[in-house]
């Protein structure tokens, strides 16, 4: 049986949240690969259901209506294409995958690729015999997440909730998961895994035909009985409550609360995010719409040694169901930057430039910590990289600041891109001291490292 693969060397994954094969394809050489990005996590591939009525929300993607991978990203030609262009890239591609459940329409309908289906019947597929029917509260779905049997036996929002520990269950998603590893696909985040006790999924991965990366999506909340390190012994874990500590802090707190930054779950085996596309509908994250204040989390996120760093890719959205940009026949537009409602975060130079940091500073340390006692807070990695976080209303000015940096000129890589022994912004020197002078604005940031020196 195949176990757990590791991430390998480059960690930082990128979500592009709903981006279509093409679009993938061309960031992963164009962008992702160049920068030093490890992995692209993207949207499930299976066909789904169509909710044209509903205005094609983005959440279709999480009713699966069989395994063909043909979805409104594109057919399996066009995501065979975009594995290997990202693989010669050097991106992984980490794939989206949606095994708890099926759909959950209550009247019968046909699904993107023109299968059949209803609510418990997917021909070829499976019969009603293979889904829970959990006898709670009326219509099966879950009320009471303070009880295990429940939450994953029952109806995630009336999602037909598979038998994950029936023998035939495990082969045909074991099946859809090897044939996204005959493709080329690296791993898997895990959908809906509270959902599925932890031996129902050890014994999918196990079914595997070669070790593929595993992080589950094991949502947090206090005192529930089902708690994300449960999850650790199949893989990685996202770890929310990282995102949710680190807007507390930039919201109401202080910086210098960030001395110790951390959360539960093993900083190895934690995956972690400022938002993902749940947090970012209605809980109290950091997103792009924070503008400043996301980069500079994300800059925060990249610099410190916790965990992988999972950067969002957003589409705009003014209510919650809005899906993707799309083509009237439903199919997702192309990814385009900055324009159509494609925010692109991950391209904001702040937080694409801190990649290159959070790759130079790999496994050293934090040292030479400073702060105000407030909003402003120093920190270096080991010899290698060294950021200035200044979240204050006012700049600070004329400062000498104690890096743990050999001596030379660097590039500050939060306002300039370094190339070809070139930058586009400032340059700091570093004495041999390991001091250098800088004035700080408000809200802003200084980061160098030794892989951008001038
Ligand atoms: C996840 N992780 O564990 C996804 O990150 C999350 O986005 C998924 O929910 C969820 N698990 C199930 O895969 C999303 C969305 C829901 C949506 C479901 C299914 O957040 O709102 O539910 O996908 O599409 C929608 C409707 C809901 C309805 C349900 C079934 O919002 O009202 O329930 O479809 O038709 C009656
Ligand atoms: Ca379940």
């Amino acid at each position: 049986p195949a176990t757990a693969a590791p991430q390998g060397d480059k960690d930082v994954i990128v979500r592009l949240f709903q981006w279509n094969w093409p679009s993938v394809a061309k960031e992963c050489k164009e962008f992702l690969g160049p920068r030093g990005v490890g992995a692209v996590h993207v949207s499930p591939p299976q066909e789904h259901v169509v909710r044209p009525d509903l205005g094609s929300p983005w959440w279709q993607d999480y009713q699966p209506v069989s395994y063909k991978i043909d979805s409104r990203r594109g057919d399996r030609a066009a995501f065979a294409a975009m594995v290997s262009g990202c693989k010669s890239a050097g991106v992984k591609v980490f794939v989206d995958a949606v095994i708890n459940h099926m759909a959950g329409q209550d009247v019968p309908g046909t699904g993107w690729a023109g299968s059949r289906y209803d609510h418990y019947s997917y021909p070829g597929i499976y019969g009603d015999n293979d889904f829970h029917h959990c006898g709670r509260n009326g219509n099966d779905d879950i009320k009471n997440y303070m009880d295990r049997f429940e939450v994953q036996n029952c109806e995630l929002v009336n999602l037909a909730d598979l038998k994950t520990e029936s023998e035939q269950v495990r082969n045909r998603i074991a099946g859809y998961l090897n044939d996204l590893l005959s493709l080329g696909v690296d791993g898997f985040r895990i959908d809906a895994a509270k959902h599925m006790p932890t031996g129902d999924i050890a014994a999918i991965t196990s079914k595997l035909s070669r070790p593929a990366y595993i992080y589950q999506e094991a949502t947090y909340a206090a005192g529930e009985p089902i708690q994300p390190d449960e999850y650790l012994r199949n893989g990685d874990v996202k770890e929310f409550r990282y995102g949710y500590d680190l807007a507390r802090i930039f919201n109401q707190e202080k910086l210098s609360y960030l001395r110790t930054f951390g959360a539960p779950l093993p900083s190895d085996k934690a995956v972690v995010f400022t938002d993902n596309h749940d947090t970012q509908r209605g809980h109290p994250v950091l997103t792009y719409k924070d503008g400043g204040r996301y980069a500079l989390a994300n800059a925060f996120m990249l610099a410190w040694p916790y965990g992988s760093p999972q950067l969002m890719s957003s589409f705009e959205f003014s209510n919650n169901d809005q899906g993707p940009p799309s083509e009237s026949n439903g199919r997702t537009k192309n990814a385009t930057c900055f324009t159509d409602g494609w925010r692109c975060e991950h391209r904001w130079q702040v937080i694409s430039n801190m990649v290159g940091f959070h790759n130079t500073v790999r496994g050293t340390n934090v040292n030479s910590w400073w702060d105000n006692g407030n909003d402003l807070i120093t920190f270096g990695r080991g010899d290698k990289g060294y950021l200035v976080l200044n979240d204050e209303g006012s700049a600070t000015t004329g400062r000498s600041f104690r890096t743990p940096l050999p001596a030379g000129k660097y590039c500050d890589v939060i306002h300039g891109d370094f190339a070809g022994g070139r930058c586009t912004g400032p340059v700091y020197t570093v004495d041999s001291g390991g001091w250098f002078r800088a004035d700080v604005a408000a809200h802003d940031a200084i980061a160098l490292h030794v892989n951008a020196r001038v």
